[in-house]
């Protein structure tokens, strides 16, 4: 069975639209498809509020708000912040704007990094070339998307405006930003081709880059990937062992297949994968509203529960092989505010984001804040205290009834089965507990 992310889909779909109305038919849509096939977990943008020339670099006397989804994760019970954790974010790299939207304190900016490809048109075979893998790169976001921005911000925190500080799951760790997802604009002779994504060398190379390097760092290192793409490649499984051995710890997004099933990097056994939960009643409440403390309560929609797994979350396919204990644990992964722009855009906002590519940074965080006290905690450590933390906050299998603002009937239904959340959902207060019965 051959599966598709919807990302990947319309990677494809740009590709095609591009291509259509020439005569250039389908060998550079192919080479480009073949070869960029990672992208953003990302389901879904909806814009939030403007963004107006924040100019602060640090949080220093700015108020402090908190969104539902560090509050569905329960960072308030918890007096770690991440401090002395690193975090690589392996992704679309960095907005221009990031010195003033993630406190400068947050992020290692020296450390940062970019892998790409130049692509071009070459006449002589009439397709597009992929040249060699370049590693300089740099980690500035251009034509990408703000997918790395927002990933980072939910990690660390984010600033609105230069009027309040929105909490991050980890606020003390330190960000690493390094590029693995790029987007270009390629002339042709049949008008500018778009590509955005990344390939099994990009990926790798970033993977490699941060296993490397944290060897000379003295602190623990995590790696988040909010990405996938359909298909296990062993060049990246093999650099995800090799950082794996180095003692660093890789998370990534399940993906956003539903019941098609776990996307790669996500899918493979040994990386901690997240799935993604929302809070049933956060478009009623909005962004900054107080979620109950107990999560299995009913709620103002009907709801016997507080919280729900997105239907769009992937879990393990049997038909591919995938098996029940290869998804980790869900985390919040819909309606996530932080800072974004679109691929191919240069219009940065506030936008609300929904997919595992948010549900990931979370994990990530709350990895954070457990590798601040232990450090010395390898990946299937790691790994076990989360699953037996999430255990405690089981997700009941049953249907949704969520509040949706857009459009009638203002509500829809998420519906899901026991199980496919992994052991549960994830939260800081479980995970820090955990780590610390294990450590006696
Ligand atoms: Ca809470
Ligand atoms: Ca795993």
């Amino acid at each position: 069975m051959k599966r598709k992310s919807l990302l990947f889909t319309l990677v494809l779909v740009i590709l095609l639209m591009a291509t259509s109305l020439s005569a250039m038919g389908k060998q550079a849509s192919a080479l480009a498809s073949d070869k960029l096939f990672y992208v953003p977990d990302l389901l879904a943008a909806e814009y939030a509020f403007d963004l107006i020339e924040p100019d602060a670099t640090t949080v220093t006397d700015m108020p402090v708000a908190k969104g539902f989804w560090t509050d569905m994760v329960d960072t308030e019970n918890v007096s770690q912040s991440g401090e002395g954790v690193y975090v690589a974010v392996l992704d679309t790299g960095l907005l221009t704007l990031a010195p003033f939207l993630l406190s400068e304190a947050n992020v290692a900016w020296d450390l940062g990094k970019g892998f790409s490809h130049d692509i071009y048109w070459d006449e002589t075979i009439g397709d597009i070339v992929i040249s060699d893998l370049k590693d300089d790169r740099g980690f500035w976001t251009d034509l990408a998307s703000g997918h790395g921005t927002h990933v980072a911000s939910t990690i660390v925190g984010f600033n609105v405006n230069d009027a309040f500080w929105v909490d991050g799951v980890a606020p003390a760790a330190t960000i690493i930003p390094v590029l693995v997802l790029d987007a270009w604009v390629i002339p042709s002779p049949y008008g500018d081709l778009t590509l955005s994504g990344g390939t099994d060398e990009m990926v790798s190379a970033g993977i490699y880059y941060v296993a490397d390097l944290a060897e000379t760092l003295d602190g623990p290192v995590i790696i988040n990937m909010s990405l996938g793409g359909p298909e296990p490649t062993q060049m990246i499984e093999d650099a995800i062992d090799y950082a794996i051995e180095k003692g660093v710890i890789v998370v990534a997004s399940a993906g956003n297949e539903g019941a098609a099933g776990l996307g790669y990097p996500g899918g493979y056994p040994q990386v901690i994968n997240a799935g993604a939960a929302g809070w049933a009643s956060m478009f009623y409440y909005g962004w900054q509203g107080d979620v109950p403390e107990k999560l299995n309560t009913s709620d103002i929609l009907g709801n016997p529960f507080q919280i729900y797994l997105e239907d769009f979350s992937s879990r393990p396919n049997k038909d591919l092989g995938q098996k029940h204990q290869d998804l980790d644990v869900a985390a919040p992964g819909a309606w996530v505010v932080g800072p974004y722009k679109s691929a191919f855009s240069s219009t940065v906002g506030y936008y609300y984001l929904s997919g595992t590519s948010m549900a990931a940074p979370h994990v990530t965080g709350i990895s954070a804040l457990v590798m601040q006290d232990h450090p010395e905690l390898f990946q299937a450590d790691l790994e076990a205290i989360l699953r037996n933390a999430a255990t405690g906050t089981p997700l009941p299998a049953a249907d949704a009834i969520v509040a949706f603002p857009f459009e009638e009937p203002y509500y829809y239904i998420s519906p899901w089965d026991g199980g496919d959340y992994g052991k549960g959902f994830l939260t800081a207060d479980e995970a820090i507990t955990v780590a610390g019965i294990k450590d006696k």
